[in-house]
């Protein structure tokens, strides 16, 4: 063995991006440790970090292109892959139009400029509008809200920690997901602990009594859904109790309107929807109000439910009204190493081909996946591209889309390995882990607390038949004659972002690499969130009228009663040593396998008959799964938490092996069409179910 070297990195699998020593010896990972000479973030270090060349290595990795042929997958060469792909694609658009061929890309796409740019060139240079995203089952609700407050999408606010005296955290459980979620704060949730240790007020709105909740000043067990009538309520206490900061309030549009909301709603219908005291939102509003600084930050528990987007509009009301927008100790706005220039909000979007819904930053809904591949006619989805993705998993209905995918002339999946979604695939194309790549990123700086920046060399090298994503595309455009694809003249996002970081003028190249570590490049900003407002008049617009109307629908509805037999309310949690479908199968997170399972309160599990660790079968309208049963208290009365991304398989591409499967996916649970009307977001966080011991035959539906 070769005398072992250490690699400086961060890790990709989340939004902290911890920073790394890698210890590589022959061209394999001996060791993955902290990097504690990282000068943004190292402390979030987790299991796994610590356990991430458990993918590079994966046993059944796709190490070659692979074709379908029958039931089974033979290995072939680029040049293959890339003269049957382009010349199936061909006559696909030939026998339509570029629409025909779609795309969907995942989460970690986010981490992986070089191949998310790859195949959105590549779909532009088609002339293909059919992108799908995991937005609307993650960000879609915060772009429209941003979007339609502030005139951009994409408006990182980032919590200011350390300077905050009232935290107010919804839909959120940070000391498992971490601070992170569009902006981030390393080592974010030890130093919220630390404020409250000082003093400092958390306030938690959730259903689920979760790490986070159990460490909060007031926990608000909120019925699922139902924030939004929450957030009114607090709203309602500080404008009526004259907490609101005037001058704040009269610096932007609409405040009037809000006005006229609060009045006509009234705080004690407020409080039983949300299923809370009224004492507990007017307690919130006088904390949240009268601290000197106070965040409110609302997250994916909220924006997958159906009246999301008006939770995290009321969230952005009630931060500008008490006057904690863009401000030390609220969540302020940090332009990055490089100065953004983000596109503005298009009020207009183009509209879906079968159901005539926009598209949100760009992308369709996966729920809509199905009809669009399924309903004949121009621009019918017959090929598509699954890139770091697992949408079978990480959307509504499941089992629909599988059998859509099973009708697609062409699938092709771009991954380490072939998943749930990858089954039909008729390519299996290999994909490359942030460890095997030289990356630099500095864009994504503007989403962290202060702008870090690092150049992140590969810490091996791929398999010698596996190359990058972005020369698969390259390839492919090229075997296709698409405009701007010539043979072996590939744009290189590297060069690009080094000459963007440069011209920005923090550092030279050398400079930077003379850091390994990774540098910071400016302090924490405030007061320049203003400057990047798009609404017309250039100011926050409190009172969106599409919101306003839906608010004003709500107050004028009764909350949907439970379906028959169908009494609980199904939640979602993330566990420390999961990430979402994608590592639970691997050795290192494996050790918590407990963790899928139908968590139930304990007055529900004596009420449908059910002791802690009995076999149960959880069922909905159109669905049901089988898991085991934890009784506790940590869940509210009404609701069984159940956690996503589990029971993904993973397939042997290389033989007749079974897949491997871990866990029961709750997604199949939830309907195609249970979402938010907004942002068309799905509402998993609210699926009606029931929980039902095993050996009770199930009744008709
Ligand atoms: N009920 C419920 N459902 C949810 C959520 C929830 O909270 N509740 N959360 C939602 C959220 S927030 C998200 S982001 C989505 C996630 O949805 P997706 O992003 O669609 O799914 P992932 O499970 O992240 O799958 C990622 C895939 O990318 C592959 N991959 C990982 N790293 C790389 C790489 O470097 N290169 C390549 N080529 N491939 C790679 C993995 O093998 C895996 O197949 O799930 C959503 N679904
Ligand atoms: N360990 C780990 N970390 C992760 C991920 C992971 O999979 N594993 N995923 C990453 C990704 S892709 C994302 S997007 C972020 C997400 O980060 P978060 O949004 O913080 O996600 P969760 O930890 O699932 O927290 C959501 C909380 O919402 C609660 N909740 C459910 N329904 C409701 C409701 O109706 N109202 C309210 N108020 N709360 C509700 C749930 O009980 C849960 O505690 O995490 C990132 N970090
Ligand atoms: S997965 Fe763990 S180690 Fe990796 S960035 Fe997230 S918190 Fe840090
Ligand atoms: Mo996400």
């Amino acid at each position: 063995m070769n005398e072992p070297t250490e690699v400086y990195t961060n890790c990709r699998i989340c939004g902290a991006r911890c920073g790394l020593t890698v210890t590589v010896a022959d061209n394999r990972v001996v060791r993955i440790g902290p990097d504690k000479q990282n000068p943004s973030s190292w402390r979030d270090f987790c299991v796994k970090g610590r356990t991430a060349h458990q993918l590079v290595e994966h046993p059944r990795r796709i190490t070659s292109p692979m074709r379908r042929v029958g039931d089974r997958y033979v290995a072939t060469g680029y040049d293959e892959a890339w003269a049957e792909i382009g010349a199936s694609l061909s006559r696909i658009i030939g026998h339509d139009s570029p629409d025909s061929v779609g795309c969907y890309y995942g989460n970690p796409a986010g981490y992986d400029p070089g191949s998310l740019g790859a195949l959105t060139q590549f779909m532009r240079a088609l002339g293909s509008r059919s992108v799908y995203n995991w937005g609307s089952v993650d960000t879609n609700a915060k772009a429209v809200v941003c979007g339609e407050m502030f005139g951009i999408t994409m408006m990182p606010m980032i919590p200011d920690v350390d300077n905050c005296d009232c935290f107010l955290f919804i839909g959120t459980n940070p000391a498992e997901s971490k601070l992170v979620w569009i902006s981030s704060v390393p080592d974010g949730w030890r130093r919220v602990l630390a404020r409250v240790d000082d003093g400092a007020d958390l306030i938690v709105v959730d259903p689920y009594r979760t790490q986070t909740a159990a460490a909060a000043t007031q926990h608000v067990a909120v019925a699922p859904g139902q924030d939004w009538a929450l957030l009114l309520g607090v709203i309602k206490v500080v404008i009526e109790r004259d907490l609101h900061d005037a001058e704040a309030c009269a610096a932007e549009t609409g405040f009037d309107a809000i006005k006229a909301l609060v009045t006509r709603a009234d705080l004690a219908d407020l409080a039983r929807r949300a299923a809370v005291e009224v004492a507990a939102i007017e307690t919130i509003a006088v904390r949240f109000a009268g601290a000197r600084s106070a965040i409110a930050l609302t997250r994916t528990g909220v924006s997958q439910t159906s009246r999301g987007t008006l939770a995290l509009w009321l969230t952005e009301v009630l931060t500008v009204i008490t006057g904690n927008w863009d401000i030390r100790g609220g969540r302020h706005f940090q332009r990055g190493a490089i100065k953004p220039k983000l596109p503005p909000y298009d009020p207009t979007p183009p509209l879906s081909r079968v159901a005539g819904r926009p598209a949100i930053e760009g992308c369709f809904s996966i729920a809509e996946l199905p009809a669009e591949i399924r309903t004949p006619g121009p621009g019918q989805l017959r090929a598509l591209f699954i890139q770091n993705g697992n949408p079978v998993v990480a959307g509504p209905q499941g089992d629909q889309l599988d059998a859509a995918l099973a009708e697609l002339e062409l699938l092709v999946a771009v991954d380490m390995v072939q998943r749930e979604s990858h089954r039909h695939a008729h390519w299996l194309i290999p994909g490359t882990h942030w460890l095997e790549r030289d990356e630099f990123a500095p864009f994504a700086s503007m989403t962290t607390e202060v702008p870090f920046v690092q150049f992140t060399p590969r810490a091996v090298d791929p398999p010698a038949t596996v190359r990058p994503e972005t020369d698969f595309f390259q390839g492919l455009g090229a075997a296709m004659g698409l405009p701007g694809y010539s043979a072996g003249q590939a744009f290189s996002l590297l060069d690009a972002s080094r000459a963007a970081f440069e011209r920005a003028g923090h550092a030279s190249w050398q400079e930077l690499l003379d850091h390994p570590h990774g540098m910071v490049v400016g302090e924490r900003e405030y007061g320049n969130a203003r400057a990047m407002l798009r609404t017309p008049d250039r100011r926050i617009n409190l009172a969106p009228p599409r919101f306003v109307d839906e608010l004003r629908r709500q107050l004028d509805t009764e909350p949907t009663a439970a379906p028959s037999g169908l009494t609980l309310q199904l939640g979602n949690r993330r566990r420390l040593s999961s990430m979402n479908s994608f590592l639970n199968e691997l050795p290192g997170p494996l050790k918590i396998v407990e963790s899928n399972r139908a968590e139930l309160n304990h007055h529900d599990a004596a009420r449908l008959g059910i002791a802690d660790g009995d076999r149960v079968r959880v069922r909905s309208a159109v669905g049901e799964i089988e898991l085991t049963a934890a009784v506790t208290d940590a869940p509210r009365p009404g609701v069984v938490v159940v956690g996503h991304g589990w029971g993904s398989r993973v397939f042997d591409p290389f033989g007749t092996g079974d897949p491997d499967v871990v866990g029961a996916n709750r997604n199949l649970l939830t309907a195609a069409d249970e979402e938010d009307p907004l942002s068309l977001m799905s509402a998993f966080n609210e699926t009606w179910v029931t929980v039902e011991p095993l050996d009770v035959t199930p009744t008709a539906r």
